[in-house]
């Protein structure tokens, strides 16, 4: 069912759904203010390195090399041990730049990341000096705090993301799958300073061990300022992708690119409607003009409480966890299942069964999905809310203690209204 026709019972429901959190909700930590003034400070270095490099920090370039020579500059002096990881892109060297915090259990790691690079065109400095920026500054908190988590963290600068997310898809392809295994999470920050700022925040593929949803981690600070967010699904469009294709929970903060405001984003983020959210996108005025200081602010805040609160959960033994990733496309007005076999769990399922459902859809308020136990009991998932909001990538806890693990689960969606159309992606099980 598209917008217009929206049902009353869904009015009248919105009509009192209108979240207004004022605290951090139970497990999310507090974490120390990032003040943005550092993080334009580092813009500023990223922005004179463009201007005395041809105009731009792009892979292959001596604006790329140094960039990556600042940032890792400022880490090593803050106690950082840092790796350069080269890769060859388009016949030119390229590098990864990693940071690892030395402190907390190394099996369980919190990765957070973006790209460095820039588009040859201009000195990219929304694009992705912004979330390179945060993550520097984040990084140097961390160690000025001397922050003892109980999980490790992990920095990367991304290069060659503008050349087809080469550097992030190199350093994924080259772990070894124990060191994929250890990976609890990554987070992408990418375009985090929009001049017309949107707040977004994406996440796919499940769940930390010992954590909330990674799109509550990354939702929550922003109900504590009272800025509301909208979940957006940005597919593979930056280096969280190649992490997704590992299997390892992924999500990240955007405050968007090409793409116009529509006049209900601007009434709730103010800005202006029917201009996009960087006018400057990939072009020679993506410049230290080009940031929304404000939305740098609260991204770079949202990132340290996202990272601290990740860090700070004790990592659970994670039960087993099985996934389909076929596609299943969902007609309008039909009903699909999208079946998962377990086995080899003895007893029952647990009362904090995590059901990752990933469906792209137009319309997820046409959507009812369910989860169906091997006995055929049902769980809803979803049903019907989220008004015009497209596709539906969430975790959600199933208290299933009362079914037998074993045998075929399965995940039923049925379109229940006229008009749109789309497919379940994936979808998993964690007990
Ligand atoms: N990384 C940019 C791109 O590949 O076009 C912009 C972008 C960032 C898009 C984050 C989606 C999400
Ligand atoms: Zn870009």
């Amino acid at each position: 069912m598209r917008k217009f026709l929206v049902p009353l019972a869904t009015l009248a429901l919105a009509a009192v759904a209108v979240p207004q959190a004022s605290a951090a909700p139970p497990g999310v930590l507090a974490a120390p203010d990032i003040p943005v003034a550092n993080v334009q400070a580092h813009l500023n270095q990223f922005q004179t390195i463009a201007n005395n490099n041809g105009g731009n920090r792009a892979h292959g370039r001596t604006g790329y090399r140094a960039s990556i020579d600042y940032v890792q500059g400022r880490l090593n002096a803050a106690g950082y041990t840092t790796t350069l990881q080269a890769f060859t892109s388009g016949g030119a060297t390229g590098w990864n730049l990693i940071a690892e915090w030395p402190r907390g259990d190394a099996n369980n790691v919190i990765m957070a990341g973006g790209h460095l690079d820039g588009v040859t065109s201009g000195p990219g400095i929304n694009d992705n000096g912004s979330g390179s920026a945060a993550l520097l500054e984040i990084a140097l908190t961390v160690a000025s705090q001397n922050y003892t988590p109980a999980k490790r963290i992990r920095f990367g600068w991304w290069g060659a993301e503008e050349r087809g997310l080469v550097g992030s898809t190199f350093y994924v392809n080259n772990l070894p799958s124990a060191e994929r295994a250890k990976i609890d999470a990554y987070v992408n920050f990418d375009m985090i300073g929009s001049p017309n700022a949107g707040y977004f925040v994406y996440s796919a593929s499940g769940q930390p061990s010992g954590s909330l949803a990674l799109q509550r981690v990354l939702e929550a600070p922003f109900a504590t300022m009272g800025v509301p967010t909208e979940l957006t699904s940005v597919g593979g469009r930056s280096d969280h992708a190649a992490f997704a294709r590992a299997g390892i929970p992924v999500g990240g903060l955007f405050t968007g690119a090409e793409v116009a405001k529509t006049s209900a984003q601007a009434q709730k983020w103010g800005g202006t409607a029917g201009q996009a959210f960087d006018r400057c996108y990939h072009s020679s005025c993506d410049t230290t003009s080009n940031i929304n200081v404000t939305a740098l602010n609260r991204n770079a805040d949202a990132i340290a409480s996202a990272i601290w609160t990740l860090s700070a959960a004790a990592p659970t033994p994670a039960g087993p966890r099985f996934e389909n990733t076929a596609d299943v496309a969902i007609p309008d007005q039909s009903t699909v299942e999208s079946p998962i076999a377990v086995t080899g769990v003895s007893g029952n399922a647990p009362d904090t069964l995590q059901v990752g459902v990933d469906i792209t859809h137009t319309y997820i308020g046409d959507l009812v999905v369910d989860v169906l136990a091997p006995d055929g009991s049902v769980y809803n998932v979803h049903n019907r809310t989220g008004g015009s909001a497209d596709n539906l990538s969430t975790t959600v806890t199933v208290n299933a203690s009362s079914e037998v693990a074993n045998g075929t689960w399965r995940l039923r969606v049925r379109d229940a209204g006229p008009q749109d159309t789309g497919s379940i992606t994936a979808w998993s099980m964690q007990f």
